[in-house]
């Protein structure tokens, strides 16, 4: 196993395999064969095909962390199994997403509960694998002493993920749709909570409690850690309209879903009365003509200009909060972070 650089792709899928199998021979169920190809199969389909940022920068984080020593073996596959747990997490996450949002695709397949063997088979299939990270975290943490913060810290950042999904799918509501309520604050709770504690304090967090930190003590960490996530999502609602689904994945439906976008907000901050008229009339909408009349309103008002600023304004001040941070270590984790995120297009 290349245990420190190159290929760390490569080493951590290969770890994935290991904790596949370990499921798979779970002594606490009595698993047919059936059973063990439907898992089998489920867990294939829906967790190692992502871009793997968030798990990987589990291990990333922990090297940096370390400050140039090496790590053992042991610990190489300790970060990667955490760095999984997340990756499980976002399956979990996702599978249901899909069919809140009523997605079509994800990474470039049909959303899992699509296939028509699956349906709501889905839902059950989410619930299994929320609870395969409990499994792996008793089978190699148990004996930690970090080991109740670590059930801990996942189980405090599915509540605030669910909280913010229920905050998500609440303000979408049929009937009570109401444009007027869709402004910068309550987008921003709702990111924060919904993607920004799973998909960036908690890689951060895993990789600080296995060096032995107190989180108590990196306050000023999540919060930069929190902005960077809501800065992710901003390019993510920007994706679901302007990015290319065979490059990003997955088909946008955010218009149809009227979701509180932060393209929709943005888009209320400019509009004339003539242009609310036409959100009014065409947003939440699932005809395809007036997905066609919101995104033509989007273009000119020209959002993609005024997203273009936001993303190199949330770089500068990003940075700039993350120099003022005291710990060198800590200062390279969050640039390291900040990097793979930057200007991306998928
Ligand atoms: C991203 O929202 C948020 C999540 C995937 C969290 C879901 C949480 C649950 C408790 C189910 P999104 O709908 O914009 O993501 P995407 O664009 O990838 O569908
Ligand atoms: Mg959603
Ligand atoms: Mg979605
Ligand atoms: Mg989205």
């Amino acid at each position: 196993m290349a245990v420190n650089g190159r290929d760390i792709k490569t080493d951590f899928l290969k770890v994935y395999s290991r904790l596949k199998a370990d499921l798979l021979t779970d002594s606490a169920f009595d698993f047919t064969d059936d059973s063990r190809a439907w898992i089998s199969r489920m867990l294939d389909y829906n967790v190692p095909g992502g871009k793997l940022n968030r798990g990987i920068s589990v291990v990333d984080s922990y090297k940096l962390l370390r400050e140039g020593n090496e790590l053992d073996e042991n610990e190489f596959f300790l970060c990667c199994a955490l760095g999984w747990c997340i990756e499980w997490l976002q399956a979990y996450f996702l599978v249901l997403d899909d069919i809140m949002d009523n997605s079509l695709t994800r990474r470039g397949h049909p959303c899992w509960f699509r296939l028509p063997k699956v349906g709501l088979i889905a839902a059950n299939d989410g619930i299994l694998l929320r609870n395969h990270i409990p499994r792996i975290l008793k089978r190699y943490f148990r004996e930690k002493p970090y080991y109740v913060d670590l059930l801990d810290l996942f189980n405090e950042v599915e509540f605030q993920t669910a909280s913010g999904q229920m905050l998500d799918l609440i303000t979408t509501h049929e009937g009570e749709q109401d444009l007027a309520k869709y402004k910068l604050p309550v987008y921003r709770r709702i990111v924060q909570y919904k993607t920004a504690y799973y998909s960036f304090y908690l890689p951060v967090a895993c990789a600080l409690l296995m060096s032995g930190e107190n989180l108590d003590n990196f306050v000023s960490v999540k919060n930069i850690l929190v902005e960077m996530g809501t800065y992710f999502q901003v390019q993510d609602d920007y994706l679901d309209c302007f990015g290319e689904p065979a490059v990003i994945g997955k088909i946008g439906t955010d218009i149809e879903d009227f979701k509180c976008s932060w393209l929709v907000v943005q888009a209320i901050e400019r509009a004339n009365e003539d242009q609310m008229q036409l959100l009014h009339e065409n947003y939440g909408k699932t005809d395809p003509a007036c997905v066609a009349a919101v995104k033509a309103l989007y273009k000119d008002l020209d959002l993609q200009t005024v997203f273009s600023k936001y993303e190199s304004e949330s770089y500068e001040k990003l940075i700039s909060n993350i120099e003022a941070e005291p710990n060198k270590a800590v200062q390279e984790v969050l640039k390291s972070f900040l990097l793979k995120i930057y200007k991306r297009q998928k």
